[in-house]
Protein backbone atom coordinates (compact mmCIF):
# COMPACT_ATOMS: atom_id res chain seq x y z
CA UNK A 1 0.00 0.00 0.00
CA UNK A 2 1.36 3.17 -1.11
CA UNK A 3 1.92 5.55 2.01
CA UNK A 4 -0.51 7.90 2.63
CA UNK A 5 0.77 11.92 2.25
CA UNK A 6 -1.57 14.98 3.80
CA UNK A 7 -1.26 17.68 1.59
CA UNK A 8 -1.15 21.68 2.66
CA UNK A 9 -3.95 22.56 0.01
CA UNK A 10 -6.61 20.05 1.90
CA UNK A 11 -5.76 21.72 5.21
CA UNK A 12 -4.83 25.29 5.14
CA UNK A 13 -7.63 27.96 3.99
CA UNK A 14 -5.47 29.77 1.97
CA UNK A 15 -2.00 29.78 0.53
CA UNK A 16 -0.62 32.75 1.95
CA UNK A 17 -1.82 30.90 5.68
CA UNK A 18 1.29 29.38 7.54
CA UNK A 19 -0.45 27.81 11.08
CA UNK A 20 -4.33 26.17 10.63
CA UNK A 21 -5.67 24.26 14.10
CA UNK A 22 -6.87 20.66 13.50
CA UNK A 23 -8.93 19.86 16.77
CA UNK A 24 -9.41 16.17 17.09
CA UNK A 25 -11.89 15.51 19.78
CA UNK A 26 -12.02 13.00 19.56
CA UNK A 27 -8.85 11.75 17.77
CA UNK A 28 -9.74 8.63 15.79
CA UNK A 29 -7.42 6.08 14.44
CA UNK A 30 -5.50 7.14 12.06
CA UNK A 31 -3.39 5.34 9.78
CA UNK A 32 0.75 5.73 8.75
CA UNK A 33 1.14 8.82 6.84
CA UNK A 34 3.56 11.88 6.18
CA UNK A 35 2.66 15.31 5.36
CA UNK A 36 4.29 18.21 3.21
CA UNK A 37 3.36 20.58 6.65
CA UNK A 38 4.69 20.44 10.05
CA UNK A 39 2.59 19.69 12.98
CA UNK A 40 2.42 20.45 16.96
CA UNK A 41 0.24 17.85 18.76
CA UNK A 42 -0.81 18.48 22.23
CA UNK A 43 -3.20 15.46 23.71
CA UNK A 44 -5.87 16.93 25.94
CA UNK A 45 -7.17 13.44 27.54
CA UNK A 46 -8.07 9.97 26.75
CA UNK A 47 -5.21 7.49 25.52
CA UNK A 48 -3.85 5.85 22.78
CA UNK A 49 -0.87 4.40 20.71
CA UNK A 50 0.66 6.53 19.02
CA UNK A 51 3.69 5.46 16.69
CA UNK A 52 6.36 7.77 14.74
CA UNK A 53 8.70 5.80 12.82
CA UNK A 54 8.18 2.68 14.49
CA UNK A 55 8.98 3.59 17.56
CA UNK A 56 5.41 3.65 20.02
CA UNK A 57 4.20 6.00 22.58
CA UNK A 58 1.67 5.33 24.87
CA UNK A 59 -0.20 9.05 24.81
CA UNK A 60 -2.20 11.16 27.46
CA UNK A 61 -3.06 14.57 28.57
CA UNK A 62 -0.24 16.74 28.87
CA UNK A 63 1.97 15.07 25.87
CA UNK A 64 3.59 17.13 23.25
CA UNK A 65 4.74 16.11 20.36
CA UNK A 66 6.67 18.17 17.48
CA UNK A 67 6.08 16.18 14.01
CA UNK A 68 8.49 16.73 11.37
CA UNK A 69 6.48 16.82 7.75
CA UNK A 70 8.68 13.76 6.55
CA UNK A 71 7.75 11.60 10.09
CA UNK A 72 5.29 8.74 9.60
CA UNK A 73 2.98 8.50 12.07
CA UNK A 74 -0.21 6.78 12.88
CA UNK A 75 -2.48 6.44 15.84
CA UNK A 76 -3.98 3.18 16.96
CA UNK A 77 -5.58 1.92 19.83
CA UNK A 78 -7.44 5.21 20.24
CA UNK A 79 -9.26 5.59 23.58
CA UNK A 80 -11.41 8.84 23.78
CA UNK A 81 -8.08 10.53 22.88
CA UNK A 82 -8.37 14.17 21.80
CA UNK A 83 -6.29 16.05 20.72
CA UNK A 84 -4.98 19.65 19.26
CA UNK A 85 -2.75 19.80 15.99
CA UNK A 86 -1.25 22.68 15.41
CA UNK A 87 -0.14 22.31 11.00
CA UNK A 88 2.39 24.75 10.07
CA UNK A 89 4.47 25.72 7.01
CA UNK A 90 7.64 26.32 7.79
CA UNK A 91 8.74 28.70 4.45
CA UNK A 92 5.67 30.51 5.20
CA UNK A 93 6.11 31.85 8.33
CA UNK A 94 7.33 35.24 7.62
CA UNK A 95 7.59 36.82 11.01
CA UNK A 96 11.27 38.00 12.50
CA UNK A 97 12.11 35.43 15.13
CA UNK A 98 13.93 32.52 16.11
CA UNK A 99 11.37 29.63 14.82
CA UNK A 100 14.61 27.30 14.26
CA UNK A 101 15.39 27.37 18.39
CA UNK A 102 11.45 27.66 18.85
CA UNK A 103 10.32 24.78 16.91
CA UNK A 104 12.47 21.26 17.03
CA UNK A 105 12.41 19.99 13.51
CA UNK A 106 14.42 18.11 10.84
CA UNK A 107 17.84 18.34 12.84
CA UNK A 108 16.16 17.65 15.76
CA UNK A 109 16.37 14.00 17.19
CA UNK A 110 13.28 12.11 17.96
CA UNK A 111 13.68 11.92 21.54
CA UNK A 112 13.80 15.40 21.74
CA UNK A 113 10.57 16.20 19.87
CA UNK A 114 8.52 14.37 22.83
CA UNK A 115 7.70 16.54 25.90
CA UNK A 116 5.29 16.48 28.36
CA UNK A 117 3.03 20.27 29.77
CA UNK A 118 2.21 20.80 33.69
CA UNK A 119 -1.15 21.08 34.63
CA UNK A 120 -0.22 24.89 34.88
CA UNK A 121 1.03 25.38 31.64
CA UNK A 122 -2.38 23.20 29.67
CA UNK A 123 -4.09 25.91 30.89
CA UNK A 124 -1.77 28.78 30.26
CA UNK A 125 -1.65 27.77 26.29
CA UNK A 126 -5.51 27.04 26.43
CA UNK A 127 -6.19 30.47 25.76
CA UNK A 128 -4.48 31.02 23.12
CA UNK A 129 -4.67 27.91 21.15
CA UNK A 130 -8.56 29.29 21.24
CA UNK A 131 -7.77 32.23 19.50
CA UNK A 132 -5.39 31.20 16.84
CA UNK A 133 -8.16 28.48 15.82
CA UNK A 134 -10.54 31.22 15.50
CA UNK A 135 -7.73 34.21 13.80
CA UNK A 136 -6.68 31.18 11.51
CA UNK A 137 -10.33 30.82 9.97
CA UNK A 138 -9.94 34.54 8.60
CA UNK A 139 -8.15 35.12 5.22
CA UNK A 140 -7.38 38.93 5.37
CA UNK A 141 -3.86 39.98 5.66
CA UNK A 142 -4.20 41.28 9.50
CA UNK A 143 -5.70 38.18 10.54
CA UNK A 144 -3.35 35.92 9.35
CA UNK A 145 -0.68 38.40 10.38
CA UNK A 146 -1.96 37.52 13.59
CA UNK A 147 -2.63 34.25 13.39
CA UNK A 148 1.13 33.73 13.00
CA UNK A 149 2.00 36.24 16.04
CA UNK A 150 -0.46 34.01 17.96
CA UNK A 151 1.78 30.79 16.97
CA UNK A 152 5.01 32.87 17.93
CA UNK A 153 3.28 33.33 21.64
CA UNK A 154 2.22 29.34 21.67
CA UNK A 155 6.01 28.57 20.65
CA UNK A 156 7.10 30.31 23.34
CA UNK A 157 5.04 29.17 26.16
CA UNK A 158 5.65 25.71 25.03
CA UNK A 159 9.29 26.23 25.44
CA UNK A 160 8.58 27.74 28.66
CA UNK A 161 6.36 24.95 30.27
CA UNK A 162 7.55 22.16 28.50
CA UNK A 163 9.84 19.57 29.81
CA UNK A 164 11.51 16.10 28.91
CA UNK A 165 8.74 13.16 30.36
CA UNK A 166 10.93 12.28 33.35
CA UNK A 167 12.81 15.06 34.97
CA UNK A 168 11.17 18.17 35.94
CA UNK A 169 11.51 20.68 39.38
CA UNK A 170 8.50 20.73 39.93
CA UNK A 171 6.88 24.42 40.80
CA UNK A 172 3.66 23.65 42.25
CA UNK A 173 2.61 20.52 44.04
CA UNK A 174 -0.03 19.80 41.18
CA UNK A 175 -0.86 16.27 42.50
CA UNK A 176 -1.58 14.85 38.39
CA UNK A 177 2.18 16.11 37.57
CA UNK A 178 3.76 14.80 40.58
CA UNK A 179 2.17 10.99 39.85
CA UNK A 180 2.93 11.49 35.91
CA UNK A 181 6.61 12.33 36.84
CA UNK A 182 7.06 9.54 39.54
CA UNK A 183 5.66 7.27 36.87
CA UNK A 184 7.64 8.42 33.96
CA UNK A 185 10.89 8.95 36.08
CA UNK A 186 10.89 5.38 38.10
CA UNK A 187 10.37 3.22 34.83
CA UNK A 188 13.16 0.79 35.63
CA UNK A 189 12.30 0.13 39.12
CA UNK A 190 9.07 -1.18 40.48
CA UNK A 191 6.43 1.61 41.58
CA UNK A 192 3.81 0.94 44.38
CA UNK A 193 0.92 3.76 44.33
CA UNK A 194 0.37 3.14 47.67
CA UNK A 195 4.25 4.01 49.15
CA UNK A 196 3.89 6.78 46.63
CA UNK A 197 0.84 8.10 48.84
CA UNK A 198 2.33 7.73 52.31
CA UNK A 199 5.57 10.04 51.00
CA UNK A 200 3.61 12.35 50.01
CA UNK A 201 0.35 12.24 52.51
CA UNK A 202 -2.38 11.59 50.12
CA UNK A 203 -5.11 9.52 49.75
CA UNK A 204 -4.82 6.74 47.10
CA UNK A 205 -8.35 6.79 46.02
CA UNK A 206 -8.80 10.44 45.31
CA UNK A 207 -5.63 10.44 42.95
CA UNK A 208 -6.59 7.53 41.65
CA UNK A 209 -9.72 9.14 40.61
CA UNK A 210 -7.67 12.11 39.34
CA UNK A 211 -5.63 10.51 36.93
CA UNK A 212 -8.84 8.05 35.22
CA UNK A 213 -10.51 11.17 34.86
CA UNK A 214 -7.48 12.79 33.11
CA UNK A 215 -6.35 9.70 31.07
CA UNK A 216 -9.06 7.28 31.16
CA UNK A 217 -7.17 4.15 32.50
CA UNK A 218 -6.15 3.30 35.82
CA UNK A 219 -2.44 3.91 37.05
CA UNK A 220 -1.45 0.69 36.82
CA UNK A 221 -2.70 0.15 33.18
CA UNK A 222 -0.96 3.49 32.26
CA UNK A 223 2.42 2.71 33.91
CA UNK A 224 2.21 -1.22 32.08
CA UNK A 225 1.64 0.46 28.81
CA UNK A 226 4.38 3.01 29.10
CA UNK A 227 6.69 -0.01 29.93
CA UNK A 228 5.68 -2.20 27.19
CA UNK A 229 6.28 0.65 24.87
CA UNK A 230 9.88 1.00 25.97
CA UNK A 231 10.30 -2.66 25.64
CA UNK A 232 9.10 -2.79 22.08
CA UNK A 233 11.52 0.74 21.54
CA UNK A 234 14.41 -1.27 22.87
CA UNK A 235 13.89 -4.53 21.10
CA UNK A 236 14.48 -2.88 17.91
CA UNK A 237 18.09 -2.97 19.20
CA UNK A 238 19.32 -6.28 18.54
CA UNK A 239 22.07 -5.85 21.41
CA UNK A 240 19.94 -6.20 24.14
CA UNK A 241 19.41 -9.50 25.90
CA UNK A 242 15.58 -10.09 26.77
CA UNK A 243 16.40 -10.21 30.44
CA UNK A 244 17.89 -6.69 30.58
CA UNK A 245 15.22 -5.07 28.93
CA UNK A 246 13.14 -7.19 31.32
CA UNK A 247 14.67 -5.12 33.78
CA UNK A 248 15.29 -1.66 31.99
CA UNK A 249 11.57 -2.08 31.84
CA UNK A 250 10.94 -2.12 35.82
CA UNK A 251 9.46 -6.03 35.48
CA UNK A 252 10.21 -8.04 38.33
CA UNK A 253 11.28 -11.26 36.25
CA UNK A 254 11.39 -11.69 32.17
CA UNK A 255 9.35 -14.65 32.39
CA UNK A 256 6.79 -12.32 33.58
CA UNK A 257 7.88 -9.55 31.32
CA UNK A 258 7.54 -12.12 28.22
CA UNK A 259 3.88 -13.49 29.65
CA UNK A 260 2.44 -9.86 29.73
CA UNK A 261 4.48 -8.71 26.50
CA UNK A 262 2.58 -11.41 24.26
CA UNK A 263 -0.76 -11.17 26.16
CA UNK A 264 -0.78 -7.27 24.91
CA UNK A 265 0.88 -7.70 21.64
CA UNK A 266 0.25 -11.34 20.42
CA UNK A 267 3.75 -12.38 19.93
CA UNK A 268 6.46 -13.25 22.27
CA UNK A 269 9.22 -10.24 22.44
CA UNK A 270 11.55 -12.54 20.66
CA UNK A 271 8.93 -12.68 17.69
CA UNK A 272 8.56 -9.30 17.98
CA UNK A 273 12.14 -8.52 17.74
CA UNK A 274 12.51 -10.72 14.22
CA UNK A 275 10.28 -8.20 12.51
CA UNK A 276 12.77 -5.37 12.77
CA UNK A 277 15.64 -8.18 11.90
C1 LIG B 1 -5.36 13.51 11.45
C2 LIG B 1 -4.17 13.09 12.31
C3 LIG B 1 -2.91 13.42 11.57
C4 LIG B 1 -2.87 14.85 11.13
C5 LIG B 1 -4.12 15.21 10.36
C6 LIG B 1 -4.16 16.65 9.99
O1 LIG B 1 -6.56 13.24 12.10
O2 LIG B 1 -4.20 13.72 13.57
O3 LIG B 1 -1.76 13.16 12.36
O4 LIG B 1 -1.73 15.02 10.34
O5 LIG B 1 -5.26 14.88 11.13
NI1 LIG C 1 -0.05 13.72 11.06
Amino acid sequence: MPLLKLHTSDFFFTDNHAVTVAERLPQPIFPIHNHDFYELVIVLRGNGLHIINDVPYYITCGDLFYINADDQHSYESVDSLELNNILYCRHRLSLLSDWQSLLPGDETHQEQRYWRLSVQGMSEIRPIVDALTKESMKSDKLSIQLSESLFLQLALLLKRYRHPPNSYQLADGQLLDLLMLALHAGIDKPFRLDDFCQQHSLSSRSIQTLFKQHTGVSVSHYLRQLRLCKAMAMLRQKTLHIGEISSECGFEDSNYFSAVFSRAMGVSPSEYRQRFR
